[in-house]
């Protein structure tokens, strides 16, 4: 371990955490271990934190290995920019007065020239929730900016936007894990759980146990599917035509629950409209999956005693992603499998705290508590928490890939980057990575020198998970209390406190004294207080003691909402809105030129950017290059031989990649991870296409070309 990084004085072993990668934020402990091989500690699963007792996947046991990397940025970094633009010269370290007093100094500047629009804030959704809450009111308070976003735009927005319009309220699971062996018939569409979250994996398995039926939908046979008692293979984009011919079935044969529809819900004679025309067998003939199949589904879940519902990414970025989403909702609430134990509908967050982080205020459009920032009523109720007056706190702001248009439009000029890399983890990389080139001022805040750091004036040295203390809020909606273990590095600053420390220099300091994380919680659960997601109930020392407790949770005599919906939705009327989908088509359909799909997503071994794992030996070993899986129908036409690459070309852009054969995947489709940047960035292909609403990427899909590249050929 660097001798920079250390526990605090009188430590007891082991030290506690928390896995800093997915939303199943596993406990970990760590014991110094001078035989251990790399950092000299030992990682084990913790036993004592309820989600994944005694359980780490392949990323939690290497967690270690790029906290205490030698790549870690230890000091502020900056470099001159040429007239050009960005120069292409080496860092020099600086003190952090001298960092700080620059940035602040070049803020105010582009601000006097251009207006406090001018510069933008993105954020990231691995932060904790008392470092996303005082981004939002960073950007609002101390820049007065309308423009901050952050990556859970390319996550978790359409899942956020159909449950908001579905239930009126949007958390990830509405019922906690333990619940899921209970359900009797379990559908994971979109969603590869073995790999994304493979701690969760022992309840489902749990289930399956106890006799539930398992189906899965993906255009890949996934490691999730293997557990599958069926798997519906379908072309991406489909997930709306298949489950209206879902609910046509459930309809026709009357198997929804007619009493919670008509006490629950409104909205049946929409759906009923929307589904009339996708009998089972002409969605068969459009689709290649066959009616039995259609039908057999519909009925067993239907008639199952309990069921749930799981999606993820999958469907969700798409711009149809956010009616994929609710058409999935549909089936839980016709048949009345929500609210009650081994049932609910729910979209499983991605990041460590995908969910807290998308409530608390770095969203464009939002303030605190899930407040919306257009509402009168919430501006004046967070102006009060934070002391200033309602009428200063800017507007909405744009998306997080909007931002970049901004940017390239020469609308914004400044920009700070703090938990994201997203020249590499942005759809059409090329576009953000041409707008980038165009600031004045990049400042990124990292763990390292990252695709996205390349284009910055300041890399400033982030804290990692293992030393900042803070909560997170998990995908079950489980807020949660993460210790810290190491003191932060000698002469280093946490993340709260470079922003804090900007705050003073941009003359709003007043605003940002805090004496630690707890203090910035106490003010997140007042500005929280009356929003959907109320904190107000919880402090450290709950938290704590309680092993973490699920919200909403208004009061501090509140016990938490482990399983929500139970008398009601979030809709003034009590009811949960069923909404009828026509299936609309992706941005870009095949034809000659660009003949197949390109859907993107993950492996076990890496984590998004990769920025992380890809500085992790042991996982790096698992997966060194992105893997394209190709159909072996694909493989035969290209003629493909030993050693060969093919190079996948969009409307825009082309990469080549090694690739694999598998039968497991769709014929028409081909996948690859999106984990490395550079020459090996899938982003380069991927499409822009936003959902109207949700602003979602769409990821999933784009149209490609595939071309052989011979083994002697230069790439
Ligand atoms: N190992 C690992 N785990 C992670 C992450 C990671 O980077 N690496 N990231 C975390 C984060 S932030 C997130 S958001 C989650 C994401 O977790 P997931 O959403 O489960 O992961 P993805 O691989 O993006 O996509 C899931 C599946 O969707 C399928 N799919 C593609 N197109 C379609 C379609 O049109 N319809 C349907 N039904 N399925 C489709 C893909 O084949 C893929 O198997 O994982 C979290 N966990
Ligand atoms: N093609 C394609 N693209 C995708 C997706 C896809 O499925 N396909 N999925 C999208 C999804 S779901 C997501 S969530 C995004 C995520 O993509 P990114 O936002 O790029 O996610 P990360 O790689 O986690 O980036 C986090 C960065 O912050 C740094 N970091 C981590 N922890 C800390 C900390 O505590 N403090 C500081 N200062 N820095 C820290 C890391 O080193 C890293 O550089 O990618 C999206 N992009
Ligand atoms: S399942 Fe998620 S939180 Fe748990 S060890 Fe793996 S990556 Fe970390
Ligand atoms: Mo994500």
């Amino acid at each position: 371990m660097p001798d920079d990084i250390r526990e605090p004085e009188g430590t007891r072993f082991p030290l506690r955490s928390h896995c800093c990668f997915c939303s199943m934020q596993c406990g970990i402990e760590l014991t110094p271990n001078p035989d251990a091989s790399g950092n000299g500690w030992t990682v084990k699963a913790s036993q004592d934190f309820p989600v994944a007792t005694g359980r780490l996947c392949q990323k939690g046991f290497n967690v270690l290995e790029h906290a205490f990397h030698p790549d870690r940025i230890r000091r502020p970094l900056y470099r001159e920019r040429t007239t050009e633009g960005l120069s292409a010269g080496e860092w020099s370290p600086r003190g952090w007065a001298v960092a700080l007093d620059d940035i602040a100094d070049r803020i105010k500047d582009i601000q006097s020239r251009y207006g406090a629009d001018a510069v933008a804030m993105f954020g990231g959704g691995s932060l904790t929730n008392e470092l996303c809450y005082l981004m939002g009111k960073f950007a609002r308070v101390a820049l007065r900016t309308r423009y901050i976003d952050y990556n859970g735009r390319f996550c978790m927005s359409s899942a956020a936007a159909a449950q908001n319009q579905a239930f009126g309220i949007d958390r990830g699971l509405n019922f906690p894990l333990d619940e899921i062996p209970s359900a009797r018939y379990i559908i994971l569409a979109g969603t590869n759980v073995a790999e994304c979250q493979p701690t969760m994996m022992p309840y489902l398995l749990a289930a399956k146990k106890q006799g539930a039926v398992i189906v899965t939908i993906d255009p890949r046979n996934s490691m999730t599917s293997k557990i599958a008692d069926i798997h519906i293979r379908l072309q991406p984009g489909f997930d709306s035509v298949l489950t209206n011919a879902l609910l046509h079935v459930i309809l026709e044969e009357k198997l929804y629950d007619s009493s919670f529809v008509s006490d629950r819900t409104s909205g049946l004679d929409e759906v009923r409209e929307a589904v009339k025309d996708f009998p089972p067998a002409q969605v068969e003939r459009y689709t290649g999956i066959p009616e039995e199949v259609i039908r057999g589904v519909a009925r067993g879940f239907a008639r199952a005693e309990t069921g749930i519902v799981l999606t993820a990414r999958g469907l969700e970025q798409q711009i149809n992603g956010v009616e994929h989403t609710l058409n999935y909702i549909n089936l839980c609430l016709l048949t009345g499998k929500i609210g009650r134990p081994g049932c609910g509908f729910g979209t499983i967050t991605g990041q460590a705290n995908g969910q807290g982080g998308r409530e608390h205020g770095q969203k464009a459009d939002q303030l605190p508590g899930y407040r919306s920032i257009e509402d009168p009523e919430a501006r004046r109720h967070v102006a009060g928490v934070w002391g200033v007056d309602p009428d200063t706190l800017p507007g909405k702001g744009v998306s997080a890939y909007e931002l970049f248009g901004k940017i390239e439009s020469g609308e914004i000029k400044a920009l700070i980057v703090l938990g994201s890399n997203p020249v590499v983890s942005s759809p059409n990389a090329n576009r953000v990575k041409e707008a980038m080139q165009k600031l004045e001022l990049c400042v990124v805040i990292d763990l390292f020198e990252t695709e996205t750091s390349a284009y910055a004036d300041w890399l400033l040295p982030g804290s990692s998970f293992l030393e900042t203390e803070g909560t997170l809020t998990n995908l079950e909606g489980r807020v949660f209390h993460r210790p810290r273990a190491l003191d932060k590095p000698a002469g280093g600053m946490e993340d709260y406190e470079i922003l804090c420390a900007l705050t003073e220099r941009l003359g709003a300091g007043e605003y940002f004294r805090y004496t630690g994380s707890e203090e910035i919680f106490n003010e997140l659960a007042r500005a929280s207080k009356g929003g959907k997601a109320d904190y107000s109930g919880l402090t450290y020392e709950r938290l704590i003691r309680e092993k973490g407790l699920f919200w909403p949770i208004p009061s501090t005599d509140h016990g938490g909402t482990p399983r929500m919906f139970e008398q009601s939705f979030h809709h003034p009327d009590g009811k949960a809105k069923l909404r009828g989908i026509k299936p609309g088509k992706p941005a870009e359909t095949t034809d000659s030129a660009y003949p197949y799909l390109l859907t993107t997503g993950r492996v076990g071994s890496h984590y998004l950017s990769g920025a992380q794992t890809r500085r992790t030996e042991g996982l790096m070993k698992k997966n060194p290059v992105p893997l394209a899986e190709i159909h072996p129908s694909l493989a035969e036409k290209l003629k493909l031989g030993l050693n060969d690459k093919i190079r996948i070309a969009s409307r825009r852009g082309s990469a080549v990649f090694t690739y694999k054969i598998t039968s497991d995947i769709h014929p028409t489709t081909v996948f690859v991870p999106f984990h490395w940047g550079g020459e090996q960035s899938v982003n380069v292909l991927t499409s822009d296409a936003l959902h109207p609403i949700s602003r979602m990427p769409e990821f999933k899909i784009s149209a490609i070309r595939v071309e052989r590249v011979k083994a002697a050929e230069p790439s």
